[in-house]
């Protein structure tokens, strides 16, 4: 898997069918250490009807938590596939666990963490709280994920897969909800492969 530039692999799919998923992981699981697992984790998605149509360069990122965590490496994907929302999660949820992950707490380390950032539009509004603090117990799913306007990691690889995406719910463009991040939101993010 080549993680250097963005990977187009077969034809683009429409706006109104995107799938965009964001990978992250700062702990080193069986697959090797955090880069090694996004790209195993890419390379296993298609068994489980997951087919990738592009993914982002890796990026090395500082983590949110504010006691001291492995820097991460995150990377957004675009897939094609016919699974609904809350069996694609759980597809989702599945391979997070082929790789070990625990969870402990909410914004832990962990090996793996698949997000569905976007499927294909639909809004499913945020129910319960969120963040660090919500405890490490399962929640609803909410589309878009709630979490995407005010993340540096998450908003660089995803413009980098899907330059024309805009919000489901605001319609702001990736590109503005890159110039509306905070000031420091890009201090010490990393590209690999410059
Ligand atoms: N859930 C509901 N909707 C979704 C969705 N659209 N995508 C549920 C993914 N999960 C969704 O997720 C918490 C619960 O949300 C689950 O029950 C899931 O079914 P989780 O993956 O168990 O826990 P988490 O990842 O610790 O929490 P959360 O709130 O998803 O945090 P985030 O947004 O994933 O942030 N710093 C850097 N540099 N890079 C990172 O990748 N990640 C986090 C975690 C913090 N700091 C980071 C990074
Ligand atoms: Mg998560």
């Amino acid at each position: 898997m080549n993680s250097l530039a963005v990977t187009d692999i077969g034809r683009p799919a429409s706006a109104a069918s995107t799938v965009l998923v964001a990978l992250g992981g700062n702990l080193a699981s069986a697959a090797g250490g955090p880069r090694q697992t996004l790209e195993a984790a890419l390379t296993m998605m298609p068994a489980l009807g997951l087919w990738v149509r592009k993914v982002a360069p890796f990026y090395r990122t500082p983590s949110l938590s504010t006691y001291i965590q492995d820097f991460y490496v995150n990377s957004v994907a675009e897939i094609e596939t016919a699974l609904p929302p809350k069996a694609l999660l759980a597809a989702l949820h599945r391979i997070e666990a082929l790789f070990g992950r625990v969870r402990r707490d909410r914004w832990g380390p962990r090996v793996l963490d698949l997000d569905l950032l976007d499927c294909r539009g639909l809004i499913v509004p945020a129910v319960g709280r969120r963040g660090p603090d919500a405890g490490a117990g399962p929640l609803p799913l909410a589309l878009p994920h709630p979490a995407i306007a005010e993340r540096a990691f998450v908003l660089l690889p995803l413009r980098d897969v899907a330059p024309g995406w805009r919000h489901p719910v605001t319609g702001e463009s990736v590109d503005a909800l890159i110039r509306g991040l905070a000031a420091d939101a890009m201090r010490g993010i990393e590209r690999f492969g410059g």
